[in-house]
């Protein structure tokens, strides 16, 4: 018995355009932490903690580490059923938005290609001073010295930082945009693997709901916006997305 309703599946197949929207439950169960959920990235931290241009000026080693670690588990890691199903439906979609907040790429790996990263992408860094691209591994501080440098940018000396968006940064420029103009124009809109807590990320569903859109969740529990929104399919995204792109698939073939 599927958790998603009639309504959402012909919605969805009646739709010339579809917007989603995903967060760290998207990528949980291709074994990448979530942030607020328990067993977190990094227990002895908050993310709010690391994720800040306060706590990388003041322990840039630390910060550095933190993400290092994170490139190496998101590195051995790959896209799941629900990322895979996410790609069918935007070629069954004339006009299809994935918009994430993770950082992690599994989306594009999944083979999706309108995505718009909310939040930066983990496997890029920079020079904070003169941002020039250093490769991915330039995060990782060498083990040999007991105490540790923060890593620097070859060309410079500047200090090398994730190209992720932290607290208090503006999201990469036309991201925001991009992702205002799928929910503004879109018939329905998924969010998938998101608590809703995080904006402006958290404000794209309802402004979908706002202009008329059928807007659904999937999540293994409601989210901070499950009130504002028409359905909530509780499950996770490995097994709902499949299940659900199958059935728009079968409401085509009638
Ligand atoms: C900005 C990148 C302005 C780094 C991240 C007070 C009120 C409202 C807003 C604010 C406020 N004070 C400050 C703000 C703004 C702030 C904000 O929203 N703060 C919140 C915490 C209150 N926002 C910002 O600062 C943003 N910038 O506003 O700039 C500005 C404008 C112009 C010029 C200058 C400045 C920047 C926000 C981006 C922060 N960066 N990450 C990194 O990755 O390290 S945020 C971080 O949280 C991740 O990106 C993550 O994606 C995001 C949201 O978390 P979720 O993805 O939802 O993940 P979470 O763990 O929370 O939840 C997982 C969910 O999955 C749960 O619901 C769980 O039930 C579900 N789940 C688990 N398993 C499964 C599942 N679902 C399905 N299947 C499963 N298997
Ligand atoms: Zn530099």
């Amino acid at each position: 018995m599927p958790s998603f309703s009639d309504t959402l599946v012909e919605r969805l197949a009646a739709a010339s355009s579809v917007a989603v929207l995903t967060g760290a439950g998207m990528s949980a169960e291709s074994g990448i932490a979530t942030f607020r959920d328990p067993g977190g990235l990094w227990d002895r931290f908050k993310p709010e903690e690391l994720a800040n241009v306060r706590a990388f000026l003041d322990n840039p080693t630390l910060v550095q580490a933190w993400y290092a670690h994170r490139q190496e588990i998101i590195r051995s890691t790959e896209p799941h059923a629900g990322h895979r199903a996410l790609a069918k439906l935007e070629r069954l979609v004339p006009r299809f938005r994935l918009i994430t907040q993770n950082v992690d790429g599994l989306h594009q790996q999944a083979g999706n290609e309108a995505v718009t990263e909310l939040h930066g992408n983990i496997l890029r860094a920079y020079c904070v001073d003169c941002k020039a691209p250093a490769e991915e591994s330039h995060l990782t501080p060498d083990r040999e010295s007991d105490e540790p440098e923060p890593v620097r940018c070859a060309a410079c000396g500047g200090l090398v930082r994730p190209d992720v968006v932290w607290f208090g940064e503006a999201l990469p420029p036309g991201a925001v945009e991009k992702a205002e103009a799928a929910a503004a124009h879109c018939e329905v809109l998924l969010s998938v693997g998101t608590s809703a807590v995080v904006y402006p990320a958290a404000g794209i569903p309802v402004l979908a709901k706002a202009q008329g859109a059928y807007v659904a969740e999937i999540n293994i529990e409601p989210s901070a916006i499950a009130g504002e929104l028409d359905e909530t399919v509780i499950g996770k995204a490995g097994e709902v997305l499949p299940e659900l792109v199958e059935a728009v698939r079968n409401v085509g073939s009638h």
